[in-house]
């Protein structure tokens, strides 16, 4: 019983698929080398064991087997012992993969008697195992062999980052939804997994009261008040199209559930709230951020300043004179500190539009400190490139802007950057001429897929290194999207391009071979029923 890689379907569709496709070389993101061997395939059996060698195996062996059973009904046993015929070797441990390429390399051999991967850690075998479920056909009809081609494969990553992220504040995704988001992206070894928890119409992560409270502030109402609202209107004011705001928060328990099921897939997650702007949800919820130099400033006799469901942004702040902001943004990091075990934590920083230059500062200065402090590295949008950033531990998000007031953050603080320049990664941009949603801004009309794919990390900041350059990221904001089946159709193919830009070294890119690549991966997502968006220029298969 077959039904593809990871992924289950009803035996009436099993009936209904065409001829089963032959075992593809089409990998997605490209690895370094490759070598056609030539001999017998490896033919997946009943009875396959999957033998472990070194603690560090363990998870790896672990989820390529739940991946095969499902995609198989086979048994695949894990075992630190291998009898029985064909097994599949994991291997990890210091001195086992690609010299140099610890962090996430690995070595994948096939023959037909063995399937063979080596890795320094845990996270480069976990890579292998995705290489290896490419390797394997779309999908296989009932009561054939999956074999898988003999091949060796030498493969580590250009860049440590390769994230996509959510906007889960303009419009809310179910912990479900975000678990099916970490397995699309997963395969094509995404590693990290940002989460933009806080906005001006939405606040969707849990916080607890601390004793030490001297403002006296319920920390209970940001998930109350501000979990149960969302993005319903246009930047116009205008409702939006029929499916409207998607509402609710994370409990501690479901964020930590996140980092877990994250981690197994390989994935580290970077949440962010975003300061001091992008605030109009914690201001609407929480009465003692609410003083003078806040903005909006509530009406006469108000004291939380309206909800503001439109796609308005630039119009909201904490306000710099006030102690509150400082305790409330401290309480807030510390407590997502320590929920969080990935080194990152993101403090937003963008689009200030309505905060002074000197206010702003002033508040993005103690912010970093904070996270500083907290032990992690803070993360923030180029906007806050403009401040003393922490010497040597803060990383800029590039996104649109300033290109030499980053170059200069690089060069003075030693800061690190990812890239996601909104013509080249921002999804929610239009990525056909008949959408009739999506932003046009970012590229004058549409970014598409060629847009996604057809630029360098490593030449894209002037002055900037590629040592200097910690990776890439592809950002799905909410305003448009609304629920898991539209962020697919927004997120791919594109975030695929965005995996290989991450990935592959870039004189080994070429976007005709890509696309090539990319016609086949077309079946084993329509069977892992991906909702991708059929881009023209691509002859899916
Ligand atoms: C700008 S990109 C924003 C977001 C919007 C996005 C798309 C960035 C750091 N801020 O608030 O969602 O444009 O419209």
């Amino acid at each position: 019983r077959w039904a593809g890689y990871g992924y289950s379907i009803s035996e009436f569709e099993i009936w209904n698929l065409p001829q089963a496709p032959k075992p593809t070389l089409g990998l997605l993101p490209k690895p370094v080398s490759l070598t056609e061997d030539g001999g017998q395939p490896f033919v997946l059996h009943g009875n396959t064991r999957i033998v472990t060698s070194g603690a560090g195996a363990q998870a790896p062996a672990d989820h390529l087997a739940r991946l095969l059973r499902t995609a198989t009904g086979y048994r695949v046993r894990v075992a630190a012992h291998g009898d029985g015929p064909s097994p599949i070797f994991v291997s990890v441990g210091p001195g086992k993969g690609p010299a140099g390429h610890e962090e996430e390399g690995y070595t994948l051999k096939v023959t037909s008697g063995s399937v063979t991967i080596e890795a320094a850690t845990a996270n480069g075998a976990l890579n292998a195992v995705q290489t290896l479920r490419q390797l394997l056909p779309q999908w296989v009809p009932a009561g054939g062999t999956p074999s898988v081609p003999a091949v060796t494969i030498t493969d580590y990553p250009r860049f440590a980052y390769r994230g996509v992220m959510l906007d889960v504040a303009r419009s809310f995704y179910p912990v479900a939804d975000v678990k099916r988001y970490i397995d699309t992206a997963a395969q094509y070894k995404i590693n990290r997994l940002h989460l933009h928890l806080t906005d001006d119409q939405g606040w969707r992560i849990a916080m607890d009261t601390p004793a030490d409270n001297p403002a006296g502030i319920d920390y209970g109402l940001l998930t109350r008040v501000s979990g149960a609202t969302a993005m319903t209107r246009d930047a116009n004011g205008n409702l939006m199209g029929t499916e409207l705001g998607h509402t609710g928060f994370y409990t501690k328990a479901d964020y930590t559930e996140i980092v877990r099921y994250a981690g197994e897939n390989g994935m580290v997650v970077v949440p962010e709230i975003d300061l001091p702007g992008h605030t109009n949800a914690a201001l609407h919820a929480i009465p003692q951020l609410n003083t003078a130099g806040a903005l909006p400033r509530p009406a006469a006799g108000q004291t939380t300043v309206p909800a503001n469901g439109t796609g308005a942004v630039g119009y909201s702040s904490l306000d710099s004179a006030s102690p509150a902001t400082y305790e409330f943004a401290e309480q807030v990091l510390t407590q997502l500190a320590r929920l969080t075990p990935g080194p990152y934590l993101h403090i937003g920083g963008d689009e200030a539009h309505s905060t002074g230059h000197a206010d702003y500062t002033k508040m993005v200065d103690a912010f970093t400190q904070d996270v500083a402090g907290l032990g992690k590295t803070v993360m923030g949008w180029n906007e806050y490139s403009s401040t003393a950033l922490p010497k040597d531990k803060a990383i800029v998000q590039y996104w649109n802007g300033d290109k030499a007031q980053v170059s200069r953050a690089v060069a003075e603080r030693g800061a690190e950057v990812v890239l996601s320049p909104a013509s080249n990664a921002y999804v929610p941009q239009r990525q056909d001429p008949r959408q009739p949603q999506g932003g046009t801004w970012a590229c004058g009309g549409v970014c598409g897929l060629d847009r996604h794919y057809g630029w360098d990390p490593g030449a894209f900041l002037p002055g900037v290194a590629e040592s200097s350059v910690h990776g890439v990221e592809s950002a799905l904001w909410g305003e448009w999207i609304r629920g898991i089946r539209q962020a697919e159709y927004w997120n791919y193919p594109r975030v695929i391009a965005t995996a290989e830009v991450g990935w592959t070294p870039q004189d080994q890119r070429d976007y005709q071979d890509f696309k090539e690549r990319l016609s086949v991966a077309g079946g084993r997502l329509t069977v892992a029923k991906v909702n991708f968006f059929p881009t023209a220029d691509v002859p899916w298969r």
